[in-house]
């Protein structure tokens, strides 16, 4: 006898047409694999859908394929992820469980402080599946105290429990501060323990315990999981195969695409500089059929980050035959800015006094843009933009409304 652990689909994260595709290829593919394969249920440990109500096109070409599965006597069972959960039950995850598409495994009742799970039983194997969803924040973690972990022990036969949290003992390495429970909040005994919520494959056997395994996303959807898909981490599913005990785990690879990751150190060189570089380094790229990730970080000497054209560093790599450009300035910043510390009251007094510290590092030549006057007058025309549609106003009247009082301020009128 096997199953079928998948995990972390997240279908629906992207909006971008070509990654929407591949995440739904990758899933698709698993579920071809399954039924290739011949499993007899499968285990999916969360997050399904990157939302509670994902895109619905999305949805539909899910459901089509899990259709195709139901059909070929291959039950699908279900736990919520800390994506599509709904804590009134009502995410999509609820809808197609209520359609008969799937079943949610997650079956309990909270009584006297103490969390009490009842098992599922798969008809056709006898396995047992219990589990604990994930709500979002990691706040499973109060269930997993109240968890009645005796009665679950006691319970015979071959059993699986679908969780979807992170074990403190089996972190990846990089994800230190990611919320986790500790090991000894699972019930003992069990064959396998399904795991989600980590998009990487892990796994391992604890003494007193069964098989902590997780199989990580299909397809990786955040930049960051495309970033660790370039460094070499597989994507895929697990297929276990067992009989009175587990008998063997296999990761079944689904194929990606191929990737390229760049990282570029911007450290002591200014903005001009950076530019040339990065313009250089994006020429040299073979980036034809390639998801192409750039990383810039560091601290520039000189310049603003704005001064680099990342639409133009883009475009080469697109004209270059790129299938995806990612570009990921988050840890990038400047020393001309480098003063930048929110301080104030209130929302007002912050602005004035970040106008007022860097009005400084602004080269203009009109004195009335320079100093104390350029800080109020900025602050000002803050206000001005600020402002948003009345009712009852129309979109163009509300932009002649802003602008009008914009060039007022500005004095610019003589000049247009
Ligand atoms: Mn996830």
């Amino acid at each position: 006898m096997k199953f079928a652990h998948i995990s972390d689909c997240h279908l629906g994260s992207n909006k971008e047409p070509l990654l929407k595709n591949l995440e739904l290829d990758a899933f698709h593919y698993a579920l071809e694999e399954c039924i290739r394969r011949k499993v007899d249920f499968i285990l999916i440990t969360g997050d399904l859908f990157h939302s509670n109500i994902p895109d619905l096109g999305v949805v539909n070409s899910a459901v089509k394929k899990m259709k195709e599965v139901v059909f070929q006597n291959i039950p699908i069972y279900v736990i919520y992820g800390s994506h599509d959960y709904s804590p009134n039950e009502t995410s999509m995850v609820d809808i197609l469980s209520s359609a008969g598409l799937f079943t949610k495994v997650v079956r309990g009742e909270v009584k006297d402080e103490k969390l009490t799970l009842q098992f599922f039983t798969d008809p056709k194997t006898g396995v047992k599946i219990v589990g604990i969803s994930a709500r979002r924040l990691g706040l499973e973690k109060k269930y997993f105290e109240m968890l009645d972990r005796e009665a679950l022990e006691k319970e015979p036969g071959f059993k699986i429990f679908a969780f979807h949290s992170g074990i403190t003992e089996l972190k990846p390495k990089g994800l230190s501060l990611m919320e986790s429970i500790p090991l000894s909040y699972l019930p003992k005994g069990f064959h396998y323990y399904a795991g989600g919520h980590i998009h990487q494959h892990l796994m391992q056997r604890f003494e007193g315990y069964g098989l902590v395994a997780y199989p990580g996303t299909t397809f990786a959807g955040y930049p960051r999981d495309m970033e660790d898909s370039a460094r070499g981490e597989k994507r895929g599913f697990l297929i276990v195969s067992f009989g009175s005990g587990i008998e063997n785990v296999e990761f079944v690879e689904i194929p990606g695409p191929e990737y390229v990751l760049f990282d570029y150190e911007a450290t002591g060189k200014n903005s001009a500089k950076v530019n040339e570089e990065l313009t250089k380094k994006c020429g040299e790229l073979s980036a034809e059929n390639k998801v192409v990730l750039i990383r810039v970080s560091g601290e520039m000497s000189g310049g603003n980050t704005t001064d680099i054209d990342f639409t133009k560093l883009r475009n080469i790599l697109t004209q270059k035959g790129a299938l995806y450009v990612n570009i990921n300035r988050h840890n990038l910043t400047t020393r001309e800015y480098q003063t930048l510390r929110p301080m104030g009251k209130d929302v007002g007094e912050i602005e004035r006094n970040l106008f007022r510290e860097n009005i400084g590092a602004v080269k203009v030549s009109v004195e009335s843009l320079k100093g104390e006057r350029g800080a109020k007058l900025a602050i000002d025309l803050l206000k001005i933009l600020k402002q948003s549609q009345k009712g009852g106003e129309t979109k163009k009247d509300y932009e002649n409304r802003v602008l009008t009082q914009a060039i007022d301020l500005l004095e610019l009128k003589e000049v247009l």
